[in-house]
């Protein structure tokens, strides 16, 4: 796209059924994810079900049948909610449940939601929400940001949200690049520096000072590659590399076990 074109790309269009709205202040308000809401990059819309109670103290929590410690989330305030944003969004919009049962959101899962056009985003509370609504297909699938509990699904939400934006082209600056993004091409990020040029007895690389950019960048994918097999070599078993990454990563290696010789000698 130039500059002549005209972009007539939609808003990703994200509806949040939260019993606290005021929460999500923290994406809308501040940094990249504010920006995309500005430019219009995604659309937030936030449906709070304690409005679609039917009794007077507009109660959205219930008693467990069976007993037990907690409340959980009524099916219909919920279901009515969802209904209302699909009535906005249309009939088919897929509705996620933010739950610690779900399948483990990842960088893969982040790309195809960022290619949808609108979604519904559920944020359970207390001890999450009556069974028929994942019984009913009400709700279309889990999704966990990973194996810890939260006390709600609004900041499950809220990650997943902060991800998916990195992702659609124009919610980052020039000076932000999803490119150098740890994840994008399957390895973490190089280590970066910046003044000043010692800090605690410790020296920036001279190749980072030398104005060489061919070489930094080489230097940059070698460090990605070590900092992988260091941290994270679960990750490079996912991806394949090329004959010039494999023979920078073996440098790499060669490298380290000198340093680390060095330190036990
Ligand atoms: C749905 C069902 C997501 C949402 C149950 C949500 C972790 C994640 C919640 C619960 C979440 C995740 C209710 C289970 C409170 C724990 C003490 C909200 N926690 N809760 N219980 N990993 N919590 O994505």
């Amino acid at each position: 796209m130039n500059e002549n074109t005209i972009n007539t790309t939609k808003p990703l269009t994200i509806a949040i059924i939260s019993i606290f709205p005021e929460i999500f202040h923290a994406i809308t308000n501040y940094g990249i994810t504010k920006k995309a809401i500005q430019k219009e990059i995604i659309k937030i819309n936030i449906v709070n079900p304690r409005n679609y109670t039917n009794n007077k103290y507009r109660n959205i929590d219930d008693r467990p049948y069976g007993g037990g410690s907690g409340m959980l989330m009524a099916a219909q305030p919920l279901k009515l909610a969802i209904e209302y944003a699909k009535s906005i969004l249309g009939y088919n919009t897929k509705t996620f449940y933010l739950s610690p049962k779900g399948t483990k959101l990842n960088q893969k899962k982040i790309l195809i939601l960022s290619k949808m056009k609108c979604f519904i985003l559920l944020c359970g509370r207390y001890k999450g929400i009556d069974e028929r609504l994942i019984r009913n297909k009400i709700i279309d699938e889990e999704i966990s940001i990973g194996d810890y509990i939260l006390s709600g699904g609004e900041l499950p939400a809220m990650v997943l949200i902060d991800a998916l934006c990195r992702f659609i082209p124009g919610s980052l600056g020039k000076e932000q690049s999803r490119k150098d993004d740890s994840f994008y091409n399957g390895l973490l990020e190089c280590p970066y520096y910046t003044r000043p040029k010692v800090f605690d007895n410790v020296k920036v690389p001279n190749i980072l000072l030398s104005g060489n950019h061919k070489k930094i960048k080489i230097w940059r994918l070698k460090q990605s590659l070590g900092q992988t097999w260091m941290k994270r070599p679960d990750l490079l078993n996912k991806i394949i590399l090329t004959k010039e990454e494999n023979d920078l990563l073996e440098q790499f290696k060669k490298e380290t076990v000198k340093l680390k010789d060095n330190k036990t000698t």
